[in-house]
Parts: structure tokens; sequence; C-alpha cells
């Protein structure tokens, strides 16, 4: 089985980057690694310098692309990140699976791909880790997404979706197609990202399944609350753009999706 894995990074600690992309490269069911870069900044040349060496240790070719401009209304951001790479896999159809994972974690390693390959070969489209957390991390998912689903769309699989903003899961070459084939999905080009990914999955009904990692997702944090208030407020955004749009449809989808 090929996969892709694409790291979408900003500015980020070179040495963690650089880490992360040998690793991936060197599981056996990855045959590509995709690192799509908001600018050409500082990082994006470190990695440019550390690729030669990676390929050379892993045999694997590393692509590094700046991010496109998918979206066309909201702030350039993750997610014109995360839809370039949906597009590039889109256009290079001998990779079978695609990966995401944030660039800036420190205790990434092969068993991530490991157990999301394994459960895909269950026939999952999606397959999303979920991690222990410590009290000051992923406040937006627990104070707006989980709380935003729960109370606009109670009845469907997205209340129980464990970390519904989490940049980590791995998606089949088909939900990929129905994914990128969603207007809004493309739209959002910001933090919102991760909410309508996670809002199509759901809506289009793929069968998604879950893994746990227990090590847990050790990366970057904020220095404090102001730092958060853009992804605040562009994913307070994305839940409340698609209240008025889709009024709970992915209700009668529920049944289509199972979370393991
Ligand atoms: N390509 C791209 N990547 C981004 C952008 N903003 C953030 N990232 C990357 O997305 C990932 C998640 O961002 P991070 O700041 O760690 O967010 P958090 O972990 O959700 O608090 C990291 O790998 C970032 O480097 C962007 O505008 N474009
Ligand atoms: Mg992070």
């Amino acid at each position: 089985m090929s996969s892709l894995v694409c790291f979408p990074f900003k500015e980020e600690d070179i040495v963690v980057v650089a880490r992360n992309i040998e690793c991936a490269a060197s599981h056996p069911s990855v045959s590509g690694v995709l690192c799509v870069g908001f600018s050409k900044g500082e990082t994006w040349h470190a990695i440019q310098a550390a690729k030669p060496e990676i390929e050379h240790s892993t045999g694997k070719p590393i692509f590094l692309l700046q991010m496109r401009r998918i979206g066309t209304s909201l702030r350039p951001g993750k997610g014109d990140g995360m839809n370039t790479a949906l597009a590039y896999f889109l256009d290079n159809p001998q990779y079978k699976r695609l990966h995401f994972y944030d660039s800036d974690i420190v205790s990434f390693s092969s068993s991530w791909i490991s157990k999301a390959e394994k459960e895909a070969d269950l026939d999952y489209d999606v397959v999303r880790h979920y991690f222990p957390r410590s009290s000051t991390d992923a406040m937006i998912t627990w104070l707006v997404s989980k709380i935003g689903f729960v109370l606009l769309w109670p009845s469907s699989v997205l209340p129980a979706i464990e970390q519904p903003l989490g940049g980590e899961f791995l998606m089949s070459r088909k939900a990929a197609e129905i994914l990128f084939a969603n207007p809004r999905v493309r739209d959002q080009s910001d933090w919102g990202i991760d909410t309508l990914y996670t809002f199509a999955m759901a809506q289009e009904g793929l069968r998604m399944a879950e893994v746990y990692v227990p090590e847990g997702k050790v990366h970057k944090l904020y220095g404090g609350l102001q730092d958060l208030k853009t992804m605040l407020v562009e994913c307070f955004g994305a839940v409340q753009s698609l209240k008025s749009r889709e009024g709970g449809s992915t209700q009668d989808r529920a049944s289509h999706v199972a979370c393991a």
C-alpha cells in the first residue's frame, strides 16, 4: 500500500520538523512525504536544505510546496495549506491514502502511521487520531467545536467524535475526492478547515474510525489566550457558517458512520 504523508507548516522548530519528515518517510507504508508551507520563510529553506539527506537515507521523495490560494473569501491560512495537499494527492493517483500530521509534534512516531494504516485496512474512509490532552491544551476543541456540534447536530455522529479539530488523520482517495469537491471545504482557507473537514466527513456519510494514541500529542503550546484569539474567532465562525447553511442535515447520515 502506498501512502502520502503531508505536514502543513508555517514557522516551526526545524529540528522537530526534519525529524518528523524523516520518521514518516522511513515508514514502510509511506512512499512520499509532502511538506506544504505558508511561505518561503526560514522553515521552508531549512526543509529544503535537509531534504537531500532525508531522501538519501530513506529512499523516498520529499516534496516541498508553497500553499496555493484556493479559498477566495477568508484569510489564507492552514486551510489553503491542507487543501493544497488534497489537490496534490488527487493529481497523483499512485498514492492510495493521504495522512495529515501537524509539523510541530515532538511526540510523533511511526506507530501513529501504523495504527491509522491498520484501521484503514478494515475499509474505513477516514481514520482520526485522538490523544490524552493536557489541561491547558485544545481549549477551542472543548469550548467551541464540541459544544457547537452537540448543540447544532445532537443526533448526528459529530458530538461523538473525540477531537473534532484534530489535524492528525488518514483519508482514502474517496474521502479526498469528496472533500475537495465540496466548495465550502475549498473556501475554508483559515483555521476553520478542521471543522469543515470533520463536518463534511460526517455529512457525507464517510466511514470513520478513531485511534487512541496514549503517548499524547506533545507540541508547541501557545503563550497565552491572546495568541489564540484568531483561531478562536475562525473556528467559531466555521461552526456558525455551517449552522446557517446546513440546518443540521447530518442527522440522517449518522448511521453510516462508525466510531471505533
Ligand atoms: N501551510 C500552512 N501551515 C500552517 C498554517 N498555519 C499553521 N500551519 C501549520 O499547521 C499546524 C498546526 O498549527 P499549530 O500552530 O501547531 O496549531 P495548534 O496545534 O492547533 O494549536 C502546524 O504544523 C503549523 O505549522 C498556514 O497558514 N499554512
Ligand atoms: Mg500545534
